[in-house]
């Protein structure tokens, strides 16, 4: 089994919970109470044959909460970071969002995720300025989806999981265990990978 923890980060009421919901168990609610602090769900699937488990850490919006981020994203080898397609000031405080992943490694895979796109005829976020941020902050890819209509929201997941195991995990040519691709030991067989 491959467990992942990611991240789902973005400004009060993008989608970050109902984006979650419709992944885990496909349903959708027009009115939410918003994250009290930090809240998980875990979703199990395959990749190449292989069984992965996916920890969703849902973060508050809510920027009284926003201390405790740091804490929970240790640990973290992907990041979904959220901005609603109808409200720009959700695509500006993506750069406080950004600080508080911090990741100065490249380690963590950020997908930036635009969210709402069923409100495409009230977007308020540019394609100039969705490539700016792309290329300052290095984001993996970008991907737009409904939580409510469920569009594309199975390729969000599967994506980052995708960029995850491909890009950043190897097999153990031993036990065949996914391991960390920059790591010479393997803590499943407790050889090293290259004897
Ligand atoms: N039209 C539309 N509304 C959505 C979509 N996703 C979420 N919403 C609505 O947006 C509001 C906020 O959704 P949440 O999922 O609670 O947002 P959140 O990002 O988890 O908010 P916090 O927990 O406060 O940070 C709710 O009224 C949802 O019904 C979507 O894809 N389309
Ligand atoms: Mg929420």
């Amino acid at each position: 089994m491959i467990k992942l923890k990611i991240a789902v980060a973005g400004a009060k009421n993008v989608g970050k919970t109902s984006l979650i919901r419709r992944y885990v168990s496909n349903t959708f609610m027009e009115e939410t109470i918003g994250t009290i602090g930090v809240d998980f769900m875990i979703k199990r699937l395959k990749y190449k044959n292989k069984d992965v488990s996916l920890t969703l850490w849902d973060f508050a919006g809510e920027a009284l909460f926003r201390s405790l981020f740091s804490g929970y994203i240790s640990g973290a080898s992907g990041a979904l970071i959220l901005c609603d397609i109808a409200n720009h000031a959700s695509f500006l405080e993506l750069h406080d969002w950004m600080e508080l992943i911090g990741d100065p490694a490249g380690k963590i895979s950020k997908l930036l995720i635009i969210s709402k796109i069923d409100l495409l005829d009230q977007a308020e976020i540019s394609e100039e300025e969705i490539d700016q941020f792309v290329n300052q902050y290095k984001i993996d890819c970008v991907l737009r989806c409904s939580a409510k209509t469920g569009e594309n929201v199975e390729k969000v997941f599967d994506t980052l999981t995708q960029i995850i195991i491909d890009g950043t995990l190897r097999e153990c040519p031993l036990c065949h265990e996914m391991i960390s691709d920059d790591s010479d030991f393997c803590p499943f067989c407790e050889q090293n990978k290259d004897n």
